[in-house]
């Protein structure tokens, strides 16, 4: 007898209605079709339900997000003014260093006015370096100077992460009822962004004080998946349908996918992009303050050039399309341009 068959599909999170799937996306990558056909299952059905998942046996060994997760703790602890050297400049570019207080998360409908006021109110408590391809023909990226290592271990991270993202857009076009090579020739340019976050120690007393602060405001992504890796801190918050924050706690091993805006108005809504933010951590404070809590954010997205509109057999009549059409490098901007001041 061969031995019982592994599950595809596990629970991660299941709290008032949202349901976030553990899937071991070993099985897509290697299974066999029985096997590779659940994981597509387990992974359209997440991104539908919940619009957030989580992946085991991804592929990407934990040795390398280990040496990511290092270099970028260094990175953080260089004295602000090299940081400052290598700034984040423009929403086109979206390369370079992102001082703490510069960025406010916020919804596609605050007002500038609105955002502005939570900025000053209550700003992200937190700092990133935001990394692009490298091959870029007229964007180059802000390397740290003098750290030749940065820039080999993210480079090489960056192409990790676009081989993962490839993989993930074939489960979702098998999910969809497309070829399962329909997205390749939209996403084959790497216009994906590569995020080191760092949320700084932070006093519990100042979340007490606000009762608005938190650590990243919420917000749902901009691109088609995101590929979160977080450490074990805690903190990350995704709505769930009733409205309530429920917490995405961090499982070891796993990468945590949402989905981003572009990839819900491509599917004209079959996909949802779903509100999360992070929040003061779960865990007590240790002398009255919160340690610090690092994370990677991988922003996949369609190339600049591709132009989104509902996918074939997401609409029967045109009055069923949600979305007008739109270029994803133009949508992008425009988001990145409304949250970042510069
Ligand atoms: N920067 N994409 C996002 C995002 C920030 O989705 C990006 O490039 C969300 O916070
Ligand atoms: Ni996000």
């Amino acid at each position: 007898m061969s031995p019982p068959a592994q599950e595809a599909v596990a629970t991660g999170v299941a709290k008032d209605g949202l349901f976030i799937p553990l899937i071991d996306f070993g099985m897509f990558l290697h299974g066999d079709e029985a096997e590779k056909a659940a994981a597509v299952k387990g992974v359209i059905d997440g991104f539908k339900n919940a619009g957030f998942l989580y992946l085991k046996n991804h592929g990407i060994p934990k040795e390398t997000v280990d040496k990511v997760f290092a270099t970028s703790a260094d990175f953080f602890a260089r004295p602000q003014e090299e940081k400052d050297a290598v700034k984040w400049l423009t929403p086109e570019s979206n390369r370079g260093y992102v001082a703490a207080g510069r960025e406010k998360a916020s919804q596609v409908t605050d007002s500038a006015a609105t955002i502005d006021a939570l900025r000053s109110s209550a700003p992200d408590l937190k700092e990133s370096i935001e990394i692009g391809r490298d091959d870029h023909p007229t964007m180059p990226n802000n390397w740290p100077f003098g750290d030749p290592e940065f820039r080999s271990t993210m480079t090489t991270f960056f192409s990790t992460c676009q081989a993962l993202h490839v993989q993930v857009m074939r489960a979702i076009a098998l999910g969809l009822g497309l070829d399962e090579a329909f997205f390749d020739g939209f996403i084959d340019a790497a216009d994906n962004n590569l995020r080191l976050l760092h949320y700084p120690p932070t006093p519990a007393a100042v979340f007490k004080r606000n009762a608005g602060q938190v650590r990243l405001g919420k917000h749902s992504d901009y691109g088609t998946v995101t590929l979160l890796f977080q450490d074990l801190r805690g903190g990350l918050q995704v709505r769930s349908p009733q409205g309530s924050w429920v917490d995405a706690t961090p499982i070891e091993d796993t990468i945590v996918i949402n989905a981003g805006d572009l990839l819900a108005r491509w599917s004209n809504r079959i996909i949802a992009s779903t509100e999360h933010q992070v929040v003061e951590p779960p865990s007590e404070p240790v002398d009255g303050q919160y340690p610090a809590r690092y994370s990677c954010a991988y922003f996949c997205n369609p190339n600049t050039d591709a132009y989104i509109e509902a996918l074939p057999g997401t609409f029967a009549t045109e009055e069923e399309k949600h979305f007008p059409g739109i270029n994803a490098g133009q949508y992008l901007v425009q988001r990145l341009s409304q949250t970042i001041k510069y």
